[in-house]
């Protein structure tokens, strides 16, 4: 039987009923929330640095940020894994954090209705800022989960979405973070006491506890973790990453490991890879050298282990990588021991990483390398046969495949 007392309106007091919500419960997820999105913020802009946007606009998704780009710095090559480490975090702990979100949305779901919509000109000013909290927060996972799991779907665009929404999110979450703090302090001191306006005055009868509440938003976090982060491994590891659209079972041999696009999908035509047509040309301030790849092979050849990480988060152990270093093209060219920054062309005619620029210490680095074997093997034409770059803790974007020409000179 209805209770025929009972609110019909979601704005009415009485109208949401589960005894979990209050002062307790949604201070104890924003707390989750305020270490796990700080580091998401931080982690995602350092990945911005990691393009190195401000050497070259083919390196720089988000063009026209402005003072946005105030910090960014030139790209370390040490320690080798940083990269990976970094988009590792960010994306793995972007989707844990999706039932932390979820659950403190739910937490507060009322105020969403409170009626009148401003008490005051500051209530009026704080709901705004809210809705810039909460929209900020969804449109940021949002688009983060789907740039991963359907790739291209935003041509071009994600980064300047992702990048902008980031600042608009952050502002409103620090503002957020310093109203509720000292509510957040004293309900974590005064646990029984603290009451506000989200406990309930009509409670149902509880199913589950708040502490089970909480075990059960943990245990989806947990799941959605033990699911994504396989893509950042190798091996048996791999394959537990469900979740993780690249994190599939990459195949075997010397080539088997991830595979971003193909050589099909970017229209390399296997006719121009061959031995007799292909050559790699590389300009420097002493002229231009065309090399065909049995002459490449006659220049020493190096060898380094590094991973491929990509932005979206998955990424490979270290291949062990074998080629020649990029400090030799320079120095073949007219740079004998100050390269420069490079500037680097790929076979693919079209496409947003067709072409990208390192920068003079990433040149510099012994372990840079035009990488013509992986793992005792030719490459592979899906991992850039006849050659690609591979340079350490840069992402995985830097690394062009199926290269063609290379311009060394300060950019
Ligand atoms: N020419 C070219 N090089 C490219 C790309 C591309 O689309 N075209 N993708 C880059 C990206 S985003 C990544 S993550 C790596 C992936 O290398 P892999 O497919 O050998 O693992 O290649 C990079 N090199
Ligand atoms: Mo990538």
């Amino acid at each position: 039987m209805r209770d025929p007392a009972a609110p019909r309106l979601p704005s009415s007091p009485g109208f949401w009923r589960s005894p979990l919500r209050g002062p307790w419960f949604t201070s104890v997820l924003g707390l989750v929330l305020l270490v796990g999105i700080t580091v998401l913020f931080v982690t995602g802009l350092v990945s911005y640095a990691a393009y190195n946007p401000d050497l070259s606009p083919v390196n720089d998704k988000t063009p026209d940020k402005g003072i946005l780009g105030f910090y960014l710095f030139a790209w370390p090559t040490d320690p080798h894994w940083l990269y990976r480490l970094n988009q590792g975090v960010h994306v793995t702990l972007g989707i844990t954090l999706i039932p932390v979100l979820l659950a403190k949305l739910w937490s507060v779901v009322p105020r969403l209705f409170a009626l009148p919509p401003a008490r005051s000109l500051a209530h009026a000013l704080e709901r705004i800022s809210l809705l810039l909290l909460v929209g900020g927060a969804l449109f940021q996972f949002v688009t983060g989960v789907l740039n991963i799991q359907l790739d291209y779907v935003f041509p071009g665009s994600f980064y300047t979405l992702h990048f902008y929404g980031a600042w608009v999110f952050f502002a409103a979450f620090v503002a957020h973070v310093l109203l509720r703090m000292p509510t957040v302090l004293r309900t974590l001191r005064h646990p029984r006491e603290e009451r506000n306006d989200l406990v309930t005055p009509r409670p149902a009868e509880p199913t589950f506890s708040r502490r089970g509440a909480l075990w059960f938003v943990g245990g989806g976090s947990l799941l959605l973790f033990a699911t994504t982060v396989g893509q950042s491994f190798d091996g048996p590891l791999r394959r537990t990453a469900l979740l993780a659209p690249r994190g599939g079972d990459p195949g075997s041999g010397p080539n088997g490991f991830q595979i971003n696009k193909t050589a099909a999908y970017a229209g390399i035509d296997a006719a121009e890879t061959g031995g007799d047509v292909w050559r790699l040309v590389v300009t420097g301030r002493a002229g231009t050298v065309r090399l065909r790849r049995d002459e490449l092979l006659r220049l020493p050849l190096h060898s380094a282990a590094l991973p491929i990480a990509c932005v979206e988060g998955w990424s490979t152990s270290d291949q062990w990588w074998r080629g020649v270093r990029l400090r030799d093209l320079a120095a073949l060219v007219g740079y004998d021991d100050d390269p420069p920054d490079v500037f680097v062309e790929s076979l693919q005619r079209s496409g947003a990483f067709r072409e990208a620029a390192l920068r003079a210490n990433q040149v510099a680095d012994p372990r840079s390398l035009l990488a013509l074997y992986v793992n005792g093997e030719e490459l592979s034409p899906d991992h850039g046969h006849p050659a690609r770059i591979i340079v350490p803790a840069a992402p995985g974007v830097l690394n062009t495949k199926w290269v063609a020409r290379m311009t060394f000179g300060d950019l």
